[in-house]
């Protein structure tokens, strides 16, 4: 498969059981061995981790052995061809994050919280990967009197200092999305996490992950969330994926939903060289109807997806392009991009 010298990545928890919030699994567990061998066969570069997924039960191993556990995991990756993308810490499942980690009311949860992320970093570091993501799953509430939110955002500086300061080679990049498990979170879109960033004590040192249905759900275009972070040389990440509308997050295979939504983030990542310093990540779940024997071809087909669109974006007529806008003949335009993904 020519990927022209983009790599690509998924997480451990985009090969998933199925369950929702209505049922139960549908589909067996699958063990992290089997999914590091779909990675590799789907054609994959890399492996996206939360701290969990390299040391399982973390919050009650002790650190030589969180520490040796990395080591085998950054080694079992080596074996394989394959490297860790990053490392995020899982802030929302543990008990003492019920309110939220960083910006929880209870002091003890808000130290646990950052106990568990340096963790993190040091999982990081033995896995020879130095970016964490910081997706702020529960950095929110369910109604807005709960938490000061002005308290909460210097909360959520204080917790991405604290970490820069813990480990001088750790790269963030912060990964928002505006709600889900929160009713509304406080760093909803890229522009968020990149004020949050320049405001840290090494702005140089925090970035942002772009993930299509995160900006899809705010209302914002993907490709412009991109463009925003790319401006600054801030998109260090993304999670292309796609959304139909606004409900829950669907996670639906890139493309699945709108081709030119998905064309304009290949083209934008491509005019940017993002191949050059990214990854192209994908955080998408097969759907529940999905047989367990089949339930890897979302991510074959996001890959694809990925892929043809890239061919499409390179045969475009960049003269063409240029002359009709220079003519302001956008309906021109409109129709070249259209036969263009009409093939
Ligand atoms: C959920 C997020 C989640 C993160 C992942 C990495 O909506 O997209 O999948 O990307 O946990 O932090
Ligand atoms: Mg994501």
């Amino acid at each position: 498969m020519e990927k022209n010298g983009y790599r690509f990545s998924f997480g451990p928890w985009n090969i998933h059981e199925g369950a929702d919030p209505f049922g139960p699994p549908v589909r067996p567990s699958v063990a992290f061995a089997d999914k590091l061998t779909a990675l590799k066969d789907l054609g994959f570069d890399a492996m996206q981790f939360h701290d969990d997924d390299a040391v399982p039960d973390l919050d009650s191993v002790s650190h030589g052995e969180m520490l040796r556990q990395a080591r085998a995991m950054r080694q079992l990756l080596a074996d394989n061809g394959l490297f860790a993308e990053f490392v995020a810490p899982r802030l929302w499942e543990h008990p003492m994050t019920i309110d939220g980690g960083y910006t929880s009311n209870n002091p003890a949860a808000r130290a646990y919280a950052i106990e568990r992320s340096k963790k993190a970093a040091d999982i990081g570091r033995e896995l020879g990967c130095n970016l964490m993501v910081l997706w702020l799953a529960r950095e929110g509430t369910y109604i807005r009197e709960a938490k000061d939110a002005v308290l909460a955002t210097h909360r959520l500086l204080e917790a991405v200092n604290a970490l820069l300061d813990y480990d001088p080679a750790l790269r963030i990049v912060i990964e928002p999305k505006p709600n889900e498990p929160m009713d509304l979170a406080y760093i909803p879109t890229i522009g968020h996490a990149l004020a949050l960033g320049m405001q840290s004590s090494d702005p140089v040192r925090v970035g942002a992950l772009v993930e299509s249905a995160h900006a899809i759900l705010a209302g914002l275009d993907p490709s412009d969330e991109m463009s925003f972070a790319l401006a600054f040389d801030k998109l260090w990440s993304v999670h292309l994926n796609d959304q139909n509308g606004l409900k829950f997050d669907q996670d639906k295979a890139f493309g699945s939903v709108d081709l030119r939504r998905a064309f304009n983030q290949v083209r934008v990542l491509d005019e940017n060289r993002f191949w050059e310093t990214g990854v192209i990540g994908l955080d998408v779940k097969a759907m529940r109807t999905q047989p367990a024997e089949l339930a890897t071809k979302h991510l074959r087909n996001s890959l694809h997806a990925f892929l043809r669109l890239l061919d499409v974006v390179r045969s475009l007529d960049r003269a063409q392009v240029d002359e009709l806008i220079a003519a302001r003949d956008y309906e021109e335009l409109d129709w070249l991009v259209v036969s263009s993904l009409l093939g």
